[in-house]
């Protein structure tokens, strides 16, 4: 069961939904016995990357790492969805020079500041503005938004359920899935 191999790259602001979308997308993979696999923060800034923080270096040289493993899913022929806020536009550019075309599908999960301010889920937000936490992305640290993604996935105005759909229609339209 032979399928295109390739990359479901999701950039967005902290609290935007990346790992929610991500994993929710990756269970509808799975339910079509589609394999896949899920980097986020959680399997990667502990792991591999424990040593990098949240300068703009160590940001980047998060993301060329998380490009390079995200490149040897693809190389060994699998679907990998990645969730990281990826600020840096020069540092996407760089995943996706390394990548063939269509095997690097950028998704902006665009969410407004305030709305993700509102979720704040861990209540980082609220640390930074209180100055506890220093560079927080939207805060203190830039975010550089995507100038042509592949896909705009907006979780302020639709659910997690159609924003699913969304990229499950972009991937069957395509007819990779
Ligand atoms: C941004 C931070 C920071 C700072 C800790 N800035 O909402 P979360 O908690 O679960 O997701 C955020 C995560 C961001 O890590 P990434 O590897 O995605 O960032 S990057 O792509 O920019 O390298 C947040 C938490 O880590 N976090 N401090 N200062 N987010």
């Amino acid at each position: 069961n032979k399928h295109h191999s390739f990359v479901l790259w999701f950039t967005g602001l902290s609290g935007s939904g990346k790992s929610t979308l991500a994993n929710a997308v990756a269970k509808t993979l799975f339910e079509q016995n589609i394999q896949c696999y899920v980097l986020d923060g959680d399997n990667v800034r502990h792991g591999l990357n424990s040593d990098l923080g949240f300068s703009a270096e160590d940001r980047t040289e998060n993301i060329r790492r998380i490009g390079e493993v995200a490149k040897l899913f693809v190389d060994s022929g699998q679907i990998v969805l990645t969730a990281f806020i990826s600020p840096f536009r020069q540092d996407r550019q760089l995943v996706r020079s390394k990548l063939e075309q269509d095997e690097f599908i950028e998704i902006y999960v665009h969410c407004p500041l305030e709305t993700c301010e509102q979720r704040d889920p861990k209540g980082l937000y609220k640390k930074a503005r209180n100055g506890e936490i220093r560079d927080f992305t939207g805060i203190d640290s830039p975010y550089e938004p995507p100038l042509s993604p592949e896909l705009v996935v907006d979780t302020d105005q639709y659910s997690i359920e159609q924003c699913v759909q969304q990229i499950i229609s972009y991937l069957k339209n395509k007819q990779w899935i």
